[in-house]
């Protein structure tokens, strides 16, 4: 027991010597598991690599999407349960050297396709998928796409989800990876289709579970069901705007007032504001009108004078 004390001390004495000689380099001293600077120029900066850290205690790792490749590097996916539900899902993704486990700060994934196939259709079909892009202001050491499932996985039918990476000298591909898309708790919905001429469009609803009692951003995208299924569904190129009617419907579907639409931002994303005014289901009418205003779907087609298309959210 002693003698073991007495290695950790020295083991320790051993490290910090090793560090006080990067003082000589101006190398920061920041302690992350895992990490060393010592002349890695693929990696960040001490402070870059304490922001990915501090990020990646706050997911949790899909273990199916972990790709290694040629046997250098790893990739490592995250997401925020470690599992997906239908919706929305935002999926994060770290490269790591493998021999010194330190970060990669340029890298890239590309051609996220998630595929179900259908066993009774014997076909395949793809889902919405959002772009990938740098995470955060700066730090460049992880990515963010997503992913909107349209059904969960069941006795009907199975995901996969493959993609590319691109990291420094190293190329793989994660090939038809199984996953797990579960169903959402009972009586929430957050994606909905809509049909615009021959076309028809999927409404992904962002992070609900975040909303709080008061006015929230609510955000959404509008993917379009590719002509070839099995292609993932990009953004629809088109313009609409996302009137929201939010009601409470186990309360006499009250309203709340000062609800903004849902328009088009320069990221493609759409983006308005809702107020609620209690906890509870939110049932949010959904009107969706083309470029010159006209409605395309939704509107107060239901017998109650409500849209029949809507998200239900309970928070
Ligand atoms: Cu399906």
């Amino acid at each position: 027991m002693r003698k073991l004390s007495i290695l950790s001390i020295s083991l320790v004495a051993l490290l910090t010597t090793a560090c006080n000689d990067n003082d000589d380099n101006g190398a920061p001293e920041i302690e992350i598991p895992g990490i060393t600077f010592d002349g890695d120029i693929d990696c960040c900066s001490a402070e870059e690599a304490l922001q990915v850290y501090k990020f990646i205690q706050t997911v949790h790792i899909v273990p199916e999407l972990s790709l290694s490749i040629d046997g250098k590097y790893d990739i490592t996916a995250y997401s925020s349960a470690g599992e997906f539900h239908t919706g929305y899902n935002e999926i994060f993704f770290v490269a790591t050297k493998k021999l010194s486990g330190n970060y990669v700060k340029n890298f890239d994934i590309s051609n996220i396709t998630p595929l179900m196939y259908m066993i009774k259709m014997d076909k395949e079909h793809s889902t919405a998928v959002g772009a990938v892009e740098n995470f955060d202001n700066g730090i460049l050491a992880v990515k963010r796409g997503w992913v909107s499932f349209v059904m969960s996985s069941s006795d009907g039918g199975s995901w996969t989800l493959s993609y590319d990476a691109t990291v420094l000298d190293g190329r793989g591909t994660l090939e038809r990876a199984g996953i797990t898309v579960n169903a959402l708790p009972n009586g929430q919905t957050w994606l909905k289709s809509f049909k615009a001429g021959d076309d028809t469009y999927y409404l992904s609803l962002v992070n609900p579970t975040d909303w709080v009692t008061g006015t929230n951003a609510i955000r959404a995208y509008i993917s379009k069901k590719s002509a070839q299924m099995t292609t993932p569904y990009a953004l629809a190129n088109e313009v609409f705007t996302v009137e929201i009617d939010p009601r409470m419907p186990d309360m006499g579907n009250h309203s709340s007032p000062n609800n903004v639409a849902l328009t088009r931002q320069d990221d493609g994303s759409y983006q308005g504001e809702i107020n609620l005014t209690m906890s509870g289901l939110w049932r949010i009418h959904l009107t969706i009108k083309d470029a010159s205003g006209n409605i395309v779907a939704g509107g107060d087609d239901l017998d109650d004078g409500f849209s029949s298309l809507y998200w239900d959210v309970t928070y």
